[in-house]
């Protein structure tokens, strides 16, 4: 090959994985067109369990703020639909939140009446969430007792490990043209 090709080659090799690492990152709109809301029963449980979260994704609450809200909460909070003590509060009306950790994460409307009322969802992000898909058992495990406190670990392993492969992968594409 002649260098220039070379290195038109190596050029679509690295913006092929700059667009791999960029890809995975899904944006969620709770609810989808209805939104966050207590008009309409949705089933929001119904609405994550179609969904393979996975970590670097976003979810976004859309809702009228003069009348919804958004908190994050424990397990046991969300459980009983305790708004006494949230872990964070959302109230712009559209609240775009990036899932940082794997495990459960819950929300409800704080509003009083509307958790009760089924305005509560828990994106689960599985631990090996890029190569699962929502499993029966997975699904059921939203019983399973987690203590789930949003502790900051950025960049959990499965993330890094993701992103090492591709870079891996265009690394050796790279050697390979060179060659
Ligand atoms: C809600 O949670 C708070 C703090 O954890 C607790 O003190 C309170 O008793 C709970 N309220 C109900 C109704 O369970
Ligand atoms: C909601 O927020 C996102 C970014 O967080 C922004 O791109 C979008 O335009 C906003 N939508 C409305 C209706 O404000
Ligand atoms: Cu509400």
């Amino acid at each position: 090959m002649a260098l220039e090709e070379r290195g038109v080659f190596l050029f679509i090799v690295i913006l092929m994985t700059a667009l791999q690492q960029v890809s995975y990152a899904a944006v969620y709109e709770v609810g989808d067109s209805a939104g966050w809301t207590t008009l309409g029963n949705i089933d929001y449980k119904k609405w994550a369990a179609t969904k393979n979260f996975q970590m670097g994704d976003t979810i976004t609450f859309k809702y009228n703020a003069k009348f919804h809200n958004v908190m994050q909460v424990t397990h046991s909070m969300y459980k009983s639909c305790n708004a006494s003590s949230p872990i964070h509060t959302f109230t712009t009306g559209n609240d775009s939140i990036e899932i940082k950790n794997h495990g459960h994460h819950f929300f409800f409307c704080g509003v009083p009446g509307h958790c009760e009322a089924g305005q509560k969802v828990d994106i689960n992000v599985l631990r090996d969430s890029s190569t699962e898909a929502p499993t029966p058992s997975a699904l059921a495990s939203a019983t399973v007792p987690s203590a789930h406190v949003p502790a900051p670990s950025p960049n959990s392993a499965p993330f890094i490990s993701l992103k090492g492969t591709f870079v891996a992968m265009g690394l050796t594409m790279a050697i390979l043209a060179l060659a």
